[in-house]
């Protein structure tokens, strides 16, 4: 179900001056115990950005995941991308959030960088189940507009691939045109910031329990706090 998008993605991101580089390699192609799922990892070199991964995972009808971060650089304040697509087609059940990561919540921070992508909350009414984030705080680094959709996969309004689409573009807007009229968090705040992201995510992100079980807990330890959240551990 993902293949598609996936390279919406990786040619959004080249024609935004992005290439590959070198994941390791133990964390860019791993099988499942059973052999009947594997998990791909990416990482890009893109300007602007200092980081930005991806991981594609295939089990079959029982789980297909799409899974991406971009972290701007220090020196940019802008909301880190997220994405998180899960497709359970034995279930029928997808579950899909994308939104611009707020590195505050701040009403100033909010009308400098989340104008696109209140549009498109607007326009997709369908992905509104804020209500019911409950293994993440809402109030951390998810935006008041963030699109997540959980429920019935065959009969979703919209093409998901469109919605995507829509999504990157306005992402690739406030990046091109950031607001200047206001005050900027500094690169020391950025970077601190950057961190706690990185370290609530590692605790909190579901994937772990789901990686343990097919991949075994030694690499999914260090997959979580290598390759996922690698900043996790350096706070001071
Ligand atoms: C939910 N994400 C989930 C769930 C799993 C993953 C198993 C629970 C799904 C369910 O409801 O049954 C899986 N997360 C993964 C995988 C990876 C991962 C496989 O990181 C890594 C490859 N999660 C993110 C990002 C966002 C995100 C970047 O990694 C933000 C866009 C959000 N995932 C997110 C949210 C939920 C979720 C909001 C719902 C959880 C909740 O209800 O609080």
């Amino acid at each position: 179900m993902f293949n598609q998008i996936l390279e919406e993605l990786n040619s959004s991101i080249v024609s935004h001056g992005g290439h590959k580089v070198n994941v390791e390699k133990r964390f860019q192609e791993y099988f499942s115990k059973k052999k009947d799922t594997v998990i791909r990892s990416f990482l890009w070199d893109v300007p602007g950005f200092r980081r930005w991964r991806v991981t594609r995972m295939d089990g079959g009808e029982k789980l297909q995941v799409l899974n991406s971060v971009a972290y701007p650089n220090y020196s940019n304040e802008q909301p880190i991308l997220g994405i998180d697509l899960l497709w359970f087609e034995k279930k029928g059940k997808l579950v899909a959030v994308l939104d611009f990561q707020p590195l505050i919540q701040n009403e100033n921070y909010f009308m400098r960088h989340f104008e696109g992508l209140k549009t498109l909350k607007k326009n997709y009414p369908d992905f509104d189940s804020n209500k019911e984030m409950n293994l993440y705080d809402s109030q951390k680094y998810f935006s008041p507009w963030v699109l997540f959709y959980v429920g019935e996969g065959n009969n979703l309004k919209y093409s998901l691939r469109e919605v995507f689409i829509d999504f990157l573009d306005k992402y690739w807007l406030i990046h091109k045109d950031p607001v200047q009229n206001y005050q900027k968090l500094s690169p020391k705040k950025i970077k601190e910031l950057h961190i706690s992201y990185d370290a609530y995510n590692a605790e909190v992100d579901p994937a772990h329990g789901l990686f343990k079980s097919y991949f075994g807990k030694e690499w999914a330890d260090d997959f979580v706090q290598e390759f996922l959240f690698p900043n996790c551990n350096n706070r001071r």
